[in-house]
């Protein structure tokens, strides 16, 4: 297997986001998000998005591990792991309630001021998120979420009030988390949990017009936040945050090629625009073609120029590919119908396909795209773990995934000279699934005793991913048997 040593100061550690793991989601003045009115669902069952908190539903983010109350203990296990680098967000429910209160609520900011502390302490690197798909409820219901164009200055007064209490304390900052996470939406779901937009009883074109127009809202909303962010802390790194999944085609077929250059461009817009700070013609084409932006003014061009981002951070999960037999080029706008099995992969037991050299793949295309530094602040194997009768938990599969992409990784910065920031695998502490609201789809190299129904008394405990891991940090990336 590939190894070799990461450049000095490369940060090693892992990622989670506030509603997957905090709990408390009522506590010290915190208000609803959109993550407390969603239900459990299983692997093959979505959740369900109510409106409001319904009695006698499970809303497993409610409780989640109880981080808010553990985080002494959770952070302690990662510094023992040796990490340099811990991604989380503040949940904006927990600043602004309501998401369009005037000021912010103390107890929530000092949270994070000791949960900072914390880090600190062990010399361990906040990275944080200040929009991880946890958008005030309330803003949902009243502005129907980002299609409004008010949601632009509560979220900069949010990040605002965030960059000027964390000035010291918090130098790595995304924007939103997967902000190209949206387009494909799924049908049950009645809010798009990114941008709160309200999808009952629209048509096809509406959501997509709707997506549009709300994507469009937080790009200038980015764009605003670094600016402001910049002038808060010089030194501050702001980054925007991308789910990036390289798109193949099933087939040779000239129709197969264009189609998975049409997928492409309409998943890399956004970063285009928070990188170069314009929209790329495609999309631009596409959508004014079709009618769907009404609202963009020439100051947002301006805004959207001013407030590039200093880095390329993404998610990494897997690769897509596409098929011409589902749909035609021309005729693409619901992505995941365009969406084909690639027969030469594996898959996880949520249907995930496993593809580590896809992760090199992904580094070298946007180095190209962008000439920015890049930071992998999610990867990972959501799985099953079995407790043995002794407690422990033997995750040699988890292992395997990551020690594959993670040699991927170091033949991107090694061989192909990749400028990479570092690497937070998702879940280094097992928490609810967003996409299936489970607790039984680990992630962790720490397991929670908690399952799917809820049952369990939270207790920490270490897998043997654990060591493994602590190993892999050690030796900087060089030994990973
Ligand atoms: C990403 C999200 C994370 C995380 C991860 C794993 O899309 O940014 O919040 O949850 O996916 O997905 P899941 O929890 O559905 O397994």
């Amino acid at each position: 297997m590939y190894s070799a040593k990461m450049p000095d100061g490369f940060l090693w550690g892992g990622a989670v986001a506030a509603h997957q793991l905090e709990g408390a989601w009522n506590v010290d003045g915190k208000g609803m998000s959109i993550a407390d009115v969603m239900t459990v669902g299983s692997a093959t069952k979505p959740r369900e998005i109510t409106d409001g908190v319904i009695e006698g539903k499970n809303y497993p983010n409610h409780s989640a591990i109880d981080f808010y109350h553990h985080y002494k203990e959770d952070i302690k296990l990662m510094a023992e792991m040796g990490f340099k680098a811990f991604r989380t967000s503040i949940a904006w429910t927990r600043i602004f309630p309501n998401g369009d209160d005037e000021e912010p609520n103390e107890a929530g900011l000092k949270f994070y001021d000791d949960l900072f502390a914390t880090c600190h302490h062990y010399g361990i690197e906040p990275v944080v998120t200040l929009s991880h798909f946890e958008i005030p409820f309330n803003l949902v219901k009243k502005y129907n979420g980002f299609t409004n164009r008010k949601l632009i200055d509560f979220f900069v007064r949010f990040a605002t009030v965030c960059f000027k209490r964390y000035k010291d304390s918090v130098k790595y900052w995304m924007t939103f988390n997967e902000i190209d996470n949206q387009s494909a939406y799924n049908e049950d779901f009645l809010i798009a949990t990114n941008s709160g937009i309200i999808l009952n009883n629209l048509s096809e074109k509406e959501k997509e017009a709707a997506m549009y127009q709300a994507a469009h809202y937080e790009l200038v909303a980015s764009a605003l936040a670094v600016k402001v962010g910049h002038k808060i802390n010089p030194n501050f790194e702001i980054g925007c945050m991308i789910n990036y999944s390289p798109v193949r085609p099933l087939t040779s077929s000239s129709a197969d090629v264009l189609l998975a250059d049409k997928f492409e461009q309409r998943r890399d817009w956004f970063s285009d625009v928070h990188v170069f700070g314009e929209y790329p013609k495609e999309v631009e084409t596409y959508i004014n073609r079709n009618g769907y932006r009404s609202d963009i003014t020439d100051e947002d061009r301006i805004v959207l120029k001013e407030g590039t981002v200093d880095y390329v951070g993404f998610s990494y999960y897997q690769t897509t590919t596409v098929s011409a037999e589902k749909v035609k080029p021309d005729e693409l706008n619901d992505l995941a119908k365009a969406v084909a099995k690639n027969p030469t992969l594996e898959r996880s037991d949520w249907g995930w396909e496993i593809d580590p050299e896809g992760l090199r793949i992904a580094l070298n295309h946007l180095t190209d795209r962008y000439h920015k530094p890049l930071f992998i602040v999610e990867n990972g194997l959501g799985a099953y773990d079995k407790v043995e009768a002794d407690g422990s938990i033997h995750d040699d599969y988890r292992v395997d995934y990551l020690r594959k992409h993670i040699s991927e990784m170091e033949k991107a910065v090694e061989i192909d000279g990749v400028d990479l920031m570092g690497y937070l695998p998702w879940g280094p502490i097992d928490l609810v699934s967003a996409g299936t609201g489970q607790m039984d789809k680990r992630y962790g190299f720490i397991y929670v005793d908690k399952n799917d129904a809820g049952e369990g008394d939270l207790s920490r405990s270490r897998k043997d991913s654990f060591d493994w891991y602590k190993k892999v940090i050690k030796t900087n990336g060089l030994d990973l048997n």
